[in-house]
């Protein structure tokens, strides 16, 4: 009888922790397609467990498999370009046959781990997949021990963006490399950086010092890194491409024109919209003014500006504003721009930013630049028939304004410009995560975006794939006006942006808001680890 009893005891209590250790139990975002091998054993670490890898071309993938072996088992593996051993081996392989950029394949058996991939970036991401497995599987890896598995994966959407504004606060550098410390790990492949704005111009551009001199300093004695005052050099930008570029991390820039622009009106006051030429401006300020359509300086001047880009940014993607234009209140009252306005024949103002546009992507054109512009439609509130301007088709444009993704969706199909999904209602993370969450300051009244609110972003708002091939990715931004540091900036991103990585990397019908609640709890305890800001959500607590 005795020992009966202790044996049902043994076996609740060793079903209890199969069932705690779970291998999906860490995957953010969840991966496409998932073969759980059953009875096939697992694959044993130990000290002679060698790395293959060619670490030449996967050298930071590599080196993060062997840093995350080492932090979660305390073994120091070796690392060789070929090896003999045909078994104990975890192999990273670059495979040309395998289609799709950014898709890999990860296979754990007894013998080996095979992480295959036709690019050092799908290699990364199976190397991150295979840690997060670690992690779920709490009691296996306790044991030094992996489940046989195998993970088949590439995301839904090509471009994976989140954006950071330091023009409005500016975040030194060493803060943004670890924004994307954690960026990366959920599988983001684009930073867009908003580095000019009404409150600040943060490049260094070398033809036009006084963008930075006088742009970059908007409150007198308060410091030259953040949050009024500060700029990245040009050598500290080449090197974060780098640092981006290492873990898969593209960096757009983004100089907003002609409206949103105090700060480069500030350094050279001659670009200016004539009615404004006498203004006396606060660059702490949101003045709603404008730069001149009419002036060919402004063309020259940006021209520059496109040109120094372009060469510090070699992904060749430039983001230009066009957002928040105050078109009446500036050149449809300006004479300048009236004169221009007839002279080109023009019925309305609001023309002019065909016109405008056309100088500026002549430049971005010959610098080998692709553009990306904020959409706008013909009414900012619901209903909006059509898009206010005429842009040229190789302009990628990013919905923003809240409700009116379905309509830019459906204009993009007809126009062939691809797009990009920034929708205000799940990817604004300047708005609080929950009711009088921060922000505490500069809150205009903003909505709430809950994480589960985020979650249910559905990237095709229902339709299938294929009638919807010009959208191209997502974005969450983090509109800086009340960030005013990195820790703030990641407290708005986690754990939501945990939720907008899954909804760019993971087909609707392998989603599911109740295992993303399971999932979340090891990641955000990663996210802390890693000495990160993020926000208990704690109104899931059951
Ligand atoms: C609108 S979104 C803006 C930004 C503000 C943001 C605040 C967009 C293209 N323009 O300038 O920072 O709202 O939520």
């Amino acid at each position: 009888m005795k020992t009966k009893t202790l044996f049902l005891v043994g076996l609740l209590l060793f079903s209890g922790l199969v069932r705690a250790q779970n291998q999906l139990a860490a995957l953010m975002p969840m991966p496409n397609h998932i073969q759980l091998a059953k009875n096939a054993g697992a694959f044993k670490f130990n000290t002679q467990t060698i790395i293959v890898a060619d670490t030449l071309k996967l050298g930071f993938a590599t080196r993060l498999l062997r840093q995350n072996i080492s932090n979660r088992l305390g073994l120091h593996l070796k690392t060789s370009p070929s090896s003999k051993q045909s078994n104990n081996t975890i192999r990273l392989v670059l495979d040309a046959t395998l289609q799709g950029k950014e898709h890999y394949v990860l296979q754990v058996n007894q013998k080996e781990i095979l992480i295959k991939g036709a690019s050092a970036a799908a290699i990364l991401y199976g190397v991150i997949t295979l840690d997060q497995l670690m992690e779920g599987d709490a009691l296996a890896t306790s044991q030094k021990a992996l489940t046989a598995i195998t993970v088949d994966d590439e995301p839904i959407s090509s471009f994976r963006a989140l954006m950071l504004d330091p023009a409005r606060n500016f975040l030194p550098i060493e803060g943004v490399k670890r924004y994307i410390d954690q960026m990366y790990k959920y599988k983001y492949n684009v930073l867009q950086l908003h580095l000019s704005d009404d409150q600040g111009w943060r490049v260094e551009i070398k033809s036009h010092p006084k963008l930075t001199e006088l742009g970059a300093f908007r409150r007198k004695g308060a410091g030259a890194q953040g949050p009024h005052n500060g700029f990245y050099t040009q050598a500290e930008l080449k090197d974060l491409v780098k640092y981006a570029a290492d873990r898969n991390v593209q960096l757009v820039p983004e100089i907003d024109v002609p409206g949103h622009t105090v700060a480069l009106m500030v350094a050279y006051p001659q670009l200016r919209c004539d009615i404004a030429k006498d203004e006396q401006f606060d660059m702490e300020k949101t003045t709603n003014k404008m730069l001149s359509a009419a002036k060919p300086e402004v063309y020259q001047v940006l021209d520059d500006v496109i040109r120094e880009l372009a060469d510090i940014f070699p992904s060749k993607t430039i983001h230009l504003g066009g957002d928040e234009s105050a078109i009446e209140s500036n050149w449809a009252k300006s004479p300048e721009n009236l004169a221009l306005m007839q002279q080109l024949g023009y019925t309305q103002a609001a023309e002019l930013m065909n016109y405008f546009f056309g100088k500026v992507l002549s430049s971005t054109r010959k610098y080998g630049l692709k553009a990306i512009l904020w959409c706008e439609l013909d009414n900012i509130r619901m209903p909006a028939s059509r898009y206010l301007f005429d842009y040229p088709k190789d302009v990628t444009l990013v919905t923003w304004r809240y409700g009116l993704t379905p309509k830019c969706m459906e204009l993009t199909k007809a126009s062939g410009h691809q797009l990009i999904l920034a929708p205000g209602e799940y990817a604004y993370f300047d708005y609080p995560q929950y009711k009088n969450d921060f922000p505490e300051f500069n809150n205009w009244g903003m909505p709430t975006t809950t994480l589960e609110q985020t979650y249910k972003f559905d990237p095709t708002y229902g339709q299938k794939p294929a009638d919807i091939k010009q959208v191209i990715g997502v974005m969450g931004t983090l509109w800086g006006e009340a960030i005013p540091d990195i820790n703030r900036a990641n407290y708005m991103t986690w754990p939501r942006a945990l939720a907008l990585a899954e909804a760019a990397w993971t087909r609707m019908e392998q989603r599911n808001w109740a295992s993303f609640k399971d999932r979340l709890y090891p990641n955000i305890m990663a996210i802390m680890k890693a000495g990160t800001a993020v926000r208990a959500p704690f109104e899931l607590a059951p």
